[in-house]
């Protein structure tokens, strides 16, 4: 055991080192424009020792790890010594195409699980991620893997998504799953109120799991076990954050006068007596004696949480901000940089020849073999076949559907095939209004345990039947759970080869909620579908706060996710079918379905046929074309409405009575806004495409139910003078006509503003 410890004693050396030195060349290299790059030594140094017990001794192969966004450095410096980054690439830390600066599987997929970098969010999807692997499990997938290891900050804490999460009532049934908390008392800016610090093992313990802490490193406790030593543990439990932190940066003469003191300037004699024959420089060491610093500490903790099989485990590890670097500990060090001169004294006291500092552990030495016996780390299995989602399934829509019951109907079709054996839905709590029903009626609710079913005997429209076979996962109100789980369910093909094809719903109006999580999940390399709804102002009486107005922005601002927005029933079926295919066989990309609760006239569409469905899934088509009508001319009395979505039918009546005035109206529906914007990128853009040569001048009205800029590119990309009309402030309560007059996007708003723009 001692001869194992200095093996690891001397690696977590090496990784301080690695840590400190890569963000100092990456600070030092040549600059071309001199901007800041920046760094986190100090984060880095904090978990070197919790990484090192972690990577260098207690990870298994299935093991799957979410690492402290600001401890990059020392991971990827443990990458490095695992062999499984080369040096070169430490060299090229926060340059183009070079490591992240925070661990990211977009970028760095070899090396990283799970993405992390905006606090509180890799912690909650990794953690997740064990619910994902338990249902995977329980419907037949792969065995579960291993453990999901979580290290967060304490300061990381503050974000309230973190509790959101652990107090799902799933998660605390997550045995698999450890986080280790790096207690430094530091956030970037303030030392960690005191409260706070108080307050995380009983939150965790309130939450249902295993709290196991690592207060004080081995010679604090030593000393405590001698008759009076329990005093120092004591003074030191007793203080501030604040004084603690105080008492890192004291010269160590003044750590003893400053300890012996205690509040109110009264010498504390026993604590006096106790210290008397220990030095400076020891009692000053005492206090920085930390137990996320004492290895066998650490790898006894560490087995602790293994021996936990029912509920998650937290290590509360305290640590030193800086450690083992002259900026320990200093409140201010986050953003602080070694200066050469401590860099290369750092590199003198670890033995470093100049010229070697980017070398791993010398073949042959004990390190190297102590390495070479470790089992691998985890690389995901490949891919296994996923169960087809059919082309078609010809479901037959009332003659007035909304886009929201299409949805309901497609998914309860889709429910009777054997493709749907892949598909997993979500909810926060709004599945029934979400059209979710029928869904939930055939497939169960999911929880990883049985539970009765209450109301088995009662004729309710929904049959709420829990067990670990269901296909619907419903959590709490809390869409960044919601965004974080489906970022999870998304990534199964990627951590267990088994491909799940997870749909989220939830209403429009709160995708800004869970905004940064969705981005984050999306960041993070998932796929999954995303249906929204009700949204915009046709939700009509149920007023501004539950009607969506800027999420047709998001949607096309949004990386790696499409938006959609379809105006017919047959359109949803379509772009649904089509999206499942896309996530089954990774070709596509994540979807967002903007859909509404209007009923809207299907006789309005096309008949079905092929070319029909392709220009819905390409972002859009002509629904009425006015060319061939007498008297058309593109110079004269021609104009294109372009409408999304509920707006369709407006624009059809809108066209129907310019014609009335003698002006002849092509009307097209968009159904993604996002494709018909991205596509202007390409060589030929689709829109182009939709508008016919000979319209070469014909000016665009636009309209949508969400704010106007979402389609007012279109006027630009054609060259043409536009009007965008769209709902550009708030909802509010009303009937739908006259919220539509209101916002100026009925009928006669849209004639109005193709007069204005024929010239009156
Ligand atoms: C959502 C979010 N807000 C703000 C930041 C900026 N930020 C980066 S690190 C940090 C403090 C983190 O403190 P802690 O979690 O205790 O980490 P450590 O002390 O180990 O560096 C903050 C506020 C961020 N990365 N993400
Ligand atoms: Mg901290």
């Amino acid at each position: 055991m001692a001869a194992e410890l200095a093996i690891l004693e001397r690696i977590q050396r090496k990784v301080l080192w690695l840590a400190t030195w890569m963000v100092h060349w990456a600070n030092t290299r040549p600059n071309a424009d001199g901007t800041k790059v920046g760094g986190h030594q100090a984060s880095s140094a904090s978990v070197v020792s919790l990484l090192t017990a972690l990577y260098f001794k207690a990870l298994r192969s299935d093991d799957l790890v979410a690492v402290k966004a600001h401890a990059a450095p020392a991971f990827y410096a443990i990458q490095y010594l695992r062999g499984r980054l080369p040096a070169a690439a430490l060299a090229e830390l926060r340059s183009f195409g070079g490591l992240q600066a925070y661990p990211s599987r977009r970028k760095n997929p070899e090396v990283v699980d799970i993405s992390t970098g905006s606090m509180g969010l890799g912690a909650v999807q990794a953690t997740f991620g064990a619910l994902a692997s338990r249902y995977v499990a329980d419907h037949g997938g792969a065995a579960a893997p291993g453990r999901v290891i979580v290290m967060v900050g304490d300061a990381e804490l503050d974000e309230g998504n973190v509790w959101e999460a652990l107090a799902e009532e799933a998660v605390q049934g997550l045995g698999r799953v450890l986080w280790i908390v790096d207690v430094n008392r530091q956030a970037l800016d303030r030392v960690v109120p005191d409260a706070r610090t108080r307050q995380l093992g009983a939150m965790f313990s309130a939450c249902g799991w295993r709290v196991i802490e690592l207060r004080w490193g081995r010679r604090l406790r030593a000393l405590s076990k001698r008759p009076g030593g329990a005093r120092l543990e004591r003074r030191l439990e007793a203080m501030s954050n604040a004084e603690y932190q105080r008492l890192l940066r004291l010269a160590p003469a003044a750590v003893r006068k400053a300890l012996v003191t205690g509040p109110g300037g009264k010498a504390d004699a026993t604590l006096d007596r106790l210290l008397a024959r220990t030095g400076d420089d020891e009692v000053a060491a005492l206090v920085g004696d930390l137990g996320g610093h004492d290895l066998a500490a650490i790898l006894a903790a560490l087995d602790e949480a293994e021996t936990e099989r029912a509920r998650p485990s937290v290590i509360l590890a305290h640590t030193l901000k800086g450690w083992g670097l002259p900026l320990a500990g200093d409140p201010l060090n986050h953003t602080m940089l070694l200066t050469p001169a401590q860099i290369a004294e750092l590199r003198d006291s670890l033995g470093i020849a100049p010229g070697a500092e980017w070398e791993g552990f010398l073949p042959g030495s004990d390190e190297a073999e102590w390495v070479r016996r470790l089992p691998p780390l985890f690389t995901p299995p490949p891919a296994r076949a996923v169960p087809p989602i059919p082309f078609e399934i010809d479901e037959a829509y009332p003659a007035e559907s909304s886009t929201q019951e299409a949805f309901g109907r497609t998914l309860g079709a889709l429910a009777r095939l054997p493709g749907a054996a892949a598909i997993v839905t979500v909810s926060a709590d709004v599945a029934v209004t979400t059209h979710l029903a029928g869904w939930i009626n055939r497939k169960g609710v999911y929880f990883p345990t049985p539970k009765p079913h209450a109301f088995a005997d009662l004729p309710l429209a929904v049959q709420w039947k829990e067990s670990p076979a269901g296909q619907h996962i419903e959590l709490g109100i809390a869409e960044h759970n919601l965004f974080l789980l489906l970022g999870a369910l998304g990534l199964t093909r990627e951590m267990s080869g088994v491909t799940l094809l997870p749909i989220g719903t939830l209403y429009d109006p709160f995708v800004p909620r869970g905004l940064d999580a969705l981005y984050h999940a999306l960041y993070s390399g998932a796929s999954f579908l995303v249906v929204a709804t009700p949204s915009g102002v046709s939700l009509a009486p149920e007023g501004g706060a539950h009607q969506s107005v800027i999420t047709p922005g998001i949607g096309v601002a949004l990386p790696a996710i499409a938006y959609f927005e379809p105006a017919f029933a047959r359109e949803v079926e379509w772009i649904l079918l089509d999206a499942l295919r896309g996530l089954a066989d990774r070709t596509g990309a994540s979807v967002y379905l903007r859909l509404s609760t209007k009923p809207v006239d299907q006789s309005l569409a096309p008949p079905p046929s092929p070319e029909y469905r392709a220009c819905v899934l390409r972002g859009g088509y002509r629904l009425i074309d006015a060319r061939g009508e007498p008297g058309w001319d593109p110079e004269d009395n021609a104009v294109h409405l372009f409408a999304a979505g509920a707006m369709v039918p407006e624009a059809v009546d809108a066209s129907r009575r310019l014609r009335e005035h003698g002006v002849l109206a092509s009307v097209f529906v968009v159904t993604s806004p996002d494709h018909l914007y991205r596509d202007l990128r390409g060589p030929a853009p689709y829109l182009e495409t939709l508008v016919g040569a000979d319209e070469e001048g014909v000016p665009v009205v636009s309209v949508l139910d969400g704010h106007s800029h979402a389609l007012a590119f279109i006027g630009a990309a054609l060259g043409v003078p536009q009007l965008a009309l769209g709902v550009d402030d708030f909802g509010q309560s009303g009937a739908r006509a006259a919220l539509y007059r209101h916002y100026g996007i009925d009928a006669a708003a849209i004639v109005q503003a193709a007069t204005v723009l024929l010239g009156g």
